[in-house]
């Protein structure tokens, strides 16, 4: 997959060259290219905003070096090669999501827009943007680390990525469920003992705890995500269908967003 990203600060992407995306760069699996905005002003400041039309705080991100930026970088694929899918986060795109990861893994080739200030003039994103996309309801000062966040979750998922492709299957919002908890050695650590059935080699019953753990973790913490979800005879997600929500409890959220079970 190759992926562009157009931003004023290029080294805000730096994260990119370490740990599996960074590998991914290595393995040739991924083809990041970074480029400056400012590359493509033309005066002698290099002013990439201006102030916004009907007045208001902050500056909007001019046009031109955009339009100047998005021409030659679609334009700079494989000769008579497909256009690459233009992506812009902002607060005011539609959710982030794992299913739209893993759409987007599907893809050979990704533009993300990185702004600034109080966002890019709308006639940029009207004309070339795919995609406006928020990775949650809070206000970043640009878009570049919601880039990081996006293009993590994708290259993951990019084959021969994750030695495991168990681990990706089997991810939270893979299934529809939070993911149980998880122990290792020691078995017993400063009083607390790791669950007798994880150490009992009963697969079976591994598997029937594991599954009521997702649902009794998903129900008290994300009762949102239960709604749809047929939990089945065993408690396990088979399909999708009106289903009420099932004993929850948000009063169980304290106001420092820490949750019993
Ligand atoms: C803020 C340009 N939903 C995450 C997100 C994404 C982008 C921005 N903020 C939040 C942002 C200022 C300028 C983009």
């Amino acid at each position: 997959m190759r992926v562009d990203i157009i931003t004023i600060f290029p080294e805000y992407l730096s994260p990119l060259e370490l740990s599996l995306v960074g590998r991914a760069r290595n393995r040739g699996i991924l083809d990041v290219h970074l480029h400056d905005l400012r590359q493509w002003t033309s005066d002698a400041h290099r002013t990439v905003d201006d102030a916004p039309y009907g007045g208001g705080p902050g500056m909007v991100m001019r046009p031109e070096p955009w339009w100047a930026a998005l021409t030659e970088v679609s334009g700079s694929g494989p000769a008579g090669g497909r256009s690459p899918r233009i992506i812009v986060p902002t607060p005011v795109g539609r959710p982030f999501t794992q299913a739209y990861a893993d759409g987007l893994a599907g893809e050979p080739w990704l533009v993300f827009c990185c702004g600034r200030y109080e966002g890019i003039d709308a006639r940029v994103i009207d004309e070339w943007a795919d995609d406006e996309i928020s990775i949650g309801d809070y206000v970043l000062a640009g878009g570049e680390v919601a880039t990081l966040v996006m293009l993590e979750a994708v290259t993951r998922l990019l084959p021969g990525v994750v030695g495991n492709a168990e681990s990706v299957a089997d991810d939270s919002f893979a299934n529809g469920l939070l993911e149980p908890p998880v122990y290792t050695r020691p078995p017993v650590w400063r009083d607390r003992e790791v669950p007798a059935v994880l150490r009992s080699g009963d697969h079976a019953a591994i598997s029937r705890w594991r599954r009521e753990a997702a649902v009794r973790r998903t129900t008290h913490r994300r009762p949102d995500l239960l709604t749809g979800i047929d939990l089945g005879r065993d408690g396990g997600p088979h399909g999708s269908g009106p289903h009420a929500n099932p004993g929850t409890d948000p009063a169980s959220t304290d106001p420092a967003g820490r949750v019993a079970q």
